[in-house]
């Protein structure tokens, strides 16, 4: 009797030694690789996989094709430094930190990668950072410092500080695929690849120059918005096409003979570079050269005689017509179209290249693919450039998921979603849990299931934006957004609301919020912001301000 006991115990013993060893190992397989693909201030107008209009970026639909796009992802504070923040902590600015671009990231604060690492990934970041503080969390990292450049751009990896030959959005993606290759293959991996591309001043790969030389691209039919119906914030500001943009900066109207008369006279003002540069210089016309001179400069000799090929022809055409008013303004729009979608054109082909290399590896269907950018950009709608207004085009950023063992290909979501959410997402799917002062909610139940929006899911998303005064001059405002309403507050030297009823206005040029008609649903929303900034722990601005007085 005895002897049989023993054995049984000894059976069952190795019966559950077996079973947990299964578990563990389908346990494993399920953890997904990672790629976290952003770009800088790439908007969806320029992306055919949401409008056809502009661009066509075969790569880019390819993810959206096989995978998710998210028609509704709205960022929560539309500028760089504090998206990044939100999306690494899962946190709003007024929690993380990093309310604007001036700031320093404090890298001691929980970020989702060190999360990833400590459940097992090997992690890397690699390319565009700007947080100001050093990368922690991460096995290997290769950034660009502040705003990167575009020619021969520097690089800080692992904290040694190089340059490198080329162009940067394929040296970004080289170093990408050089970390791939090199990974430790027994753990699954988690790579963060951010391109300084389409970010201002906008200069395309020596391939890419003139390729829209021959193309008008269509106006937006407010590029000559007078702001008659809108508000003094949409008035007040520096971001305007026809008097903002900068000749040399912007619109290379500066000829080769004079950047080589330049290169001969002595030096030019300097233009001080902080970490955000001087804002008070922004829009110093004359320090503009100067500051061109000096991207210009970081050009090959090859580089140069290539770029002033395409940009002298420019110059001479902008001196023959010598356009005025409203003529001038679309002129510039047709160039600054042509410079930012030659640089979304180069994002597009380096994307395709890392899909091309995970599919030759095998490592396409288990790795999540992730596109999305900082945040949207304005293409001339209000007759704008740059981002950082609560208005459609800015606070809308694309969202592609890729991820087949999960994800549906083709399907597309109209589920209220924000930066907020992504922290969430990817450590719901890598099974880590989730910390509960994260303030983001995993998108997993929308992209498991086709879209769908679940009926608890959020019904309007919460917005602050804090940079001012600085560069372009927009002023404070928060703000809610539901499926049909935009309520905005401009605040601090200012006060002043703003509504919109996007399904009658979405392109936001009548602002009902005195309208008799629209008093009760301004109200219903004023409440529904109200408990946002309950829910989100963000105290109302304009009434600490009036405790202050
Ligand atoms: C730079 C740009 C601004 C831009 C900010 C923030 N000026 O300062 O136009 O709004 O970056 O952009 S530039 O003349 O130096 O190009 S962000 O993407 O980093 O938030
Ligand atoms: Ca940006």
């Amino acid at each position: 009797m005895k002897i049989f006991k023993s054995y049984g115990i000894v059976v069952l013993l190795l019966f559950t030694a077996a079973c947990k060893e299964a578990g563990k190992k389908a346990g494993e397989e399920k953890k997904p690789n990672i790629i976290f693909i952003m770009t800088d201030d790439h908007t969806t107008q320029a992306l055919s996989a949401y409008d056809r209009r502009y661009i066509s970026t075969p790569n880019l639909d390819r993810i959206a094709d096989e995978g998710m796009r998210f028609k509704n992802c709205f960022v929560t504070n539309s500028i760089c430094g504090p998206s990044r923040a939100v999306i690494l902590t899962g946190k709003y600015s007024h929690i993380n930190g990093l309310t604007d671009n001036s700031k320093v990231f404090d890298s001691t604060r929980v970020i989702y990668p060190q999360l990833l690492k400590k459940a097992g990934y090997q992690t890397a970041m690699i390319g565009k950072w700007h947080l100001g503080s050093t990368p922690i969390g991460f096995d290997y990292y290769s950034i660009l410092p502040n705003q990167g450049q575009y020619y021969q751009p520097n690089f800080i990896e692992n904290g040694k500080r190089i340059t490198e030959k080329g162009y940067v959005t394929d040296v970004v993606t080289d170093k990408a695929i050089g970390f791939l290759e090199g990974r430790d293959k027994d753990k699954p991996f988690l790579m963060i690849y951010q391109q300084k591309a389409p970010h201002r001043n906008w200069m395309p790969a020596i391939r890419h120059l003139g390729m829209f030389d021959d193309t008008t691209f269509p106006e937006p039919s407010n590029l000559l918005d007078d702001f008659s119906h809108r508000g003094r914030a949409s008035r007040e500001q520096l971001m305007r096409i026809s008097v903002d943009m900068m000749e040399a900066w912007d619109l290379k109207l500066a000829s080769s003979q004079e950047l080589d008369a330049l290169n001969e006279a002595p030096p030019a003002p300097e233009f001080k570079d902080t970490k955000e540069g001087d804002f008070e210089q922004a829009n110093d016309k004359s320090t503009d050269k100067a500051r061109f001179l000096e991207v210009y400069n970081r050009m090959t000799d090859e580089e140069k005689a290539a770029w002033n090929k395409v940009y002298d022809k420019r110059v001479a055409e902008y001196k023959k017509l010598n356009l005025k008013g409203d003529d001038l303004t679309r002129w510039k729009y047709q160039q600054y179209m042509k410079d930012y979608l030659a640089c979304v054109a180069a994002v597009d082909e380096n994307v395709g290249r890392l899909l091309d290399y995970l599919e030759d590896t095998g490592e396409l269907d288990n790795t999540i693919i992730v596109y999305t950018s900082d945040q949207g950009f304005f293409l001339g709608e209000h007759g704008y450039f740059d981002k950082r207004f609560m208005y459609e085009e800015s606070l809308r950023t694309p969202l592609l998921i890729r991820y087949p063992p999960k994800v549906d290909a083709g399907s597309v979501s109209d589920a209220l979603v924000m930066n907020l959410d992504f922290a969430p997402t990817l450590l719901d799917y890598a099974g880590v849990e989730v910390p509960e002062d994260m303030q983001g909610e995993s998108m997993k139940p929308i992209l498991d299931n086709a879209g769908k929006v679940p009926d608890n899911w959020r019904k309007a998303t919460y917005y602050h934006y804090y940079e001012y005064p600085s560069w372009h001059m927009v002023k404070r405002h928060y703000g809610i957004r539901t499926a049909r309403y935009k309520l905005i507050h401009f605040y601090n030297d200012i006060d002043e609301w703003e509504l919109y009823d996007l399904q009658k206005d979405p392109q936001e040029m009548n602002n009902r919020y005195h309208d008799p008609e629209y008093r009760e649903v301004a109200e219903q929303l004023k409440e529904q912001l109200k408990k946002l900034q309950v829910k989100y722990k963000d105290t109302d601005p304009a009434e600490k301000q009036a405790k202050q007085i």
